[in-house]
Parts: C-alpha cells; structure tokens; sequence
C-alpha cells in the first residue's frame, strides 16, 4: 500500500507536474489528493473523455517539455487507444505520458460482470500499446517504485510512455474529500419520476449508479425489469444505444436517462440523435455536475448551458428545471421528439445501495424479448 504523498513524489521526481484524466473510484486517493492539493487549475484538469486527456496531455508536453500524467479507470483503456497509438507513439511523434490506471476487475477479485473481461484483458492492452507498466498492489513500497523509476525515466526518455496499474488498496489517502453543490433533487427521485411517467415505455439507463438505482425502484414497485436496458459499462453510450432501439420501434417511447459526466463523455452522440429527430425520443439528463458514482469529483457540467447545446443540435424541444413540480410539468405536456430534459440535482446516494442482482444476459434477454412485442 502507498501512500499518495509519497507515490506523487516519485511522479514529480519523473518531471510530472500537470495532471489530467477522468476519475476512477479505485483511484479515488489520487483524484481526491489532486482536487484538494490543485482542484481544477492548471496543474490539473479533468477531462470529458479518456482519449481527450491524452491529447491535451500532449499538448501540455508539446508546450512545456514536461512529462504529463493521465489518469483513468482501465475501463477508459479503449478511449486512450487511438491517440496512443497515433499520436504518442514513438513512430508517430514520440510523446511521453505516465499512466495511472485504476485496475477494475483484476483476475481473482470478485468484481462486477462489466469490469470482468476489461480486467483480464488491461495487463495486455497496455503490452499492446507498447506502453511498460509496474503493478502497485497493497503490499508495493516504495522501494520498488523508486527501482522501477529508473528504468521508467530511461523509456520516458525514449519518447515512450509508462504505467502504473493499481490494484484494489494500492493507494490510499487518509482525507476524506467531500464535493456538493446546491441543488436538493436527488437522482432516486427524479429516476422514480420517470419510471412513473413513463409506465410501460422504453428505459435505456447509464452507467454507474442510474442503473442501480433504476434496478431497485423496479424491485421496490414489484415491476418487471424487462423495460430497462442497464448500460452497466460502455460510459456515454446509453444515448446511442436509445437511439438504435428508438429507431427501430417507432411506436414506442423509449427514454435515455443520461448522466452529465456521461454526456460530456461522447457529446457528440447528441447531434446524431438530434438529426435523425426520432419522435420517440427522450433524453433525460441527471446533471449533478459531478462524477457521482466514482466520488463525486466534479464535471464541467455546472458551467455549461445544456439547454442551448441540445436545440444548437436541433432537439425538437429542450428543458432544463431543478425541481419535482418543475419536472412533473415538463412530463405531463411531453411532446413529440426528440425532447431533452436537464435535470439539476444533488451528489449522492443512498448508503445501502445495491447492484443488480441478475446478470446482463438477462437483462438482455427480457428486455429483446420485450423489444419484441413492441411493434
Ligand atoms: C470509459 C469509462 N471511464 C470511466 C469510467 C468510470 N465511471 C463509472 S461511472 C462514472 C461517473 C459517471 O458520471 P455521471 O455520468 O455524471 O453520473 P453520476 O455518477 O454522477 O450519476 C465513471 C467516471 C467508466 N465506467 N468508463
């Protein structure tokens, strides 16, 4: 186990001193340090997608000469592997980027089923990168990073990027970081709303906890869950998901309820969906402006007006309210589609929160078999 003061010091040691990535709950030591020492500054900057903070980590070096740190959930391998392969590389340009990757899924721990294959597959992503790596699990010190600092600062040199993987418990920071903002909704209740709005309609969730909560509010009500496609991984997807089903069963209302940090992740789902103007269409967005289920570090959410970027896309109508009454309005006069719904709300969740307790696969099944009988 390290401790996050002395693992920063090692990085800085390697010429880190700007840090960007999209935060991971198995590295919240390190994004709860970053945010209390920097929070959002120039030395650190959290980014929309993984791949984007690979390129503006480029950036960073291209203008400075200093080796960047990009952080990320292996989750977030695949977003990194188009810039790293042609842009980093050292037949491209040569860059050098240290990694640190929150190791979901690593084989022997039990985990959830979407971090499964993902963490049995991270060790050899990176091989295939060509990107070396050191694993840091409880029982490294800081002997053996220093050691491998050596060899690190040989490739660094080369214009070739490193990684440290982290195991469950690698890192750890005693403070606690507690992020808020000032809206009261809480997401079970507005995830509650819908659910009673939309009856027997179409739900398409997102991940993290959306999906556990619209899983239990379904358990709760005693109500199948076969109208529910959990999107347990796949960050920023749920959208296009909607819009394949929502084009392909047109006489049903199928409902995306979105996250912002999931949203800003592949915003340019967006536009697609506004130009293929399902009428059947409704995009909820759950904007607490913050990167909930991993922590709650903050998006860039907050600072945006989601309203304008939806009808700048051609959504047929845009709303954004930060209130039960205001939400119960927009959902008693829906429209045709494609509608969007920002809804402000507060960080957190209940402490007892559970996950779902049947698999994908099931979940696949019901819900195509659902899908079915939708025509
Ligand atoms: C590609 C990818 N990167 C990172 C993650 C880790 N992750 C899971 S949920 C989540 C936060 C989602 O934030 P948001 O959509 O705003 O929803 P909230 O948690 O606030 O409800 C993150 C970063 C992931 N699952 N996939």
């Amino acid at each position: 186990m390290m401790y996050i003061l002395d693992f920063v010091f090692q990085l800085s040691d390697m010429g880190v001193s700007f840090y960007t990535g999209v935060p991971d709950s198995q590295l919240k030591p390190l994004c709860n340090y970053l945010m209390d020492e920097y929070s959002i500054s120039d030395n650190h900057i959290i980014a929309a997608n993984e791949g984007n903070a690979v390129a503006l980590a480029a950036g960073h070096y291209l203008s400075t000469g200093n080796i960047p740190c990009v952080y990320l959930q292996n989750s977030g391998l695949g977003n990194i592997i188009n810039p790293v392969a042609s842009l980093l590389n050292d037949r491209v340009y040569g860059i050098p980027c240290i990694f640190v990757v929150g190791w979901r899924g690593e084989p022997g721990l039990k985990d959830e089923p979407q971090h499964d294959f993902q963490g049995e597959i991270t060790l050899k992503l990176l091989d295939v990168m060509d990107i070396a790596y050191m694993v840091i699990d409880k029982d490294t010190n800081i002997e053996e990073l220093q050691h491998k600092k050596s060899d690190f600062k040989v490739l660094l040199g080369a214009g070739k990027s490193v990684a440290f993987v982290i195991k469950k418990g690698g890192l750890t920071y005693e403070k606690k970081v507690y992020y808020k903002n000032k809206h009261t909704l809480l997401r079970e209740q507005i995830i509650e709303r819908i659910v009673d709005v939309a009856n027997e309609d179409i739900i398409v969730s997102t991940t993290g906890k959306t999906s556990r909560e619209l899983f239990e509010i379904r358990e709760s009500k005693g109500q199948s869950h076969k109208y529910d496609f959990l999107t347990v991984g796949s960050m920023g997807h749920s959208s296009s998901i909607a819009l394949g089903i929502a084009l392909n069963k047109p006489n049903k209302r199928v409902w995306c309820i979105d996250g912002d940090g999931a949203l800003l992740m592949h915003m340019g789902s967006m536009a697609i969906i506004a130009t293929k103007s399902p009428k059947n269409y409704v995009h909820v967005v759950i904007n607490n402006s913050a990167h909930e289920s991993v922590g709650g570090m903050p998006t860039v959410a907050d600072k945006m007006d989601l309203v304008q970027i939806a009808l700048g896309c051609g959504y047929r109508y845009a709303y954004s309210v930060d209130k039960l009454d205001e939400l119960n309005c927009v959902l008693e006069k829906l429209d045709e589609g494609p509608v969007f719904i920002e809804v402000k709300s507060a960080i957190g969740s209940r402490a007892d929160l559970g996950r779902p307790t049947t698999t994908p696969a099931e979940n696949k099944e019901a819900f195509m078999s659902y899908l079915k009988e939708c025509d």
